[in-house]
């Protein structure tokens, strides 16, 4: 079900389980302020979870009340994720679903990374 994400932060979400070691994920890259992991249902030959930390509901609570460095440290902390996957080339793509219509299913901040054949054009 999707959430809606103007509630706030409910750090019983399966990600802030994650980040605490009580539920086992697939780590691709961990430092002080990012995970990444693999998706359990993968959309894509890669398709990984780069989350913040730090607790926020979705890309739009992070982008208001998150500070300049957590937002510099997850811009990069995604960047790296796909530089050390080695996806720049031929690529990758970014996705952030905000909210009921796009059918954010997991309270806390994440962006999809997706790589590892032809994504097309169109929204997946
Ligand atoms: P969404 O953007 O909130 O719709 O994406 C949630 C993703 O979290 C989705 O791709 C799930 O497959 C993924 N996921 C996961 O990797 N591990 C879990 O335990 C659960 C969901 I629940």
């Amino acid at each position: 079900m999707p959430i809606d994400p103007t509630l706030p932060y409910d750090d019983r979400n399966i990600f802030a389980k994650i980040l605490r070691g009580e539920i086992p994920c697939t780590k691709v890259h961990e430092d002080d302020h990012v995970l990444a992991f693999h998706d359990i249902n993968p959309q894509a030959p890669t398709h990984v979870l780069v989350i913040p930390k730090a607790p926020f509901v979705s890309w739009d609570d992070f982008s208001a009340r998150g500070t300049d460095e957590q937002i510099a440290a997850f811009v990069r902390g995604v960047g790296e994720v796909a530089r050390m996957l080695g996806l720049v080339e031929p690529g990758y793509r970014l996705l952030a679903n905000v909210g009921m219509n796009a059918h954010q299913e997991v309270p806390h901040l994440h962006v999809h990374l997706f790589a590892g054949r032809k994504l097309g054009p169109m929204l997946m």
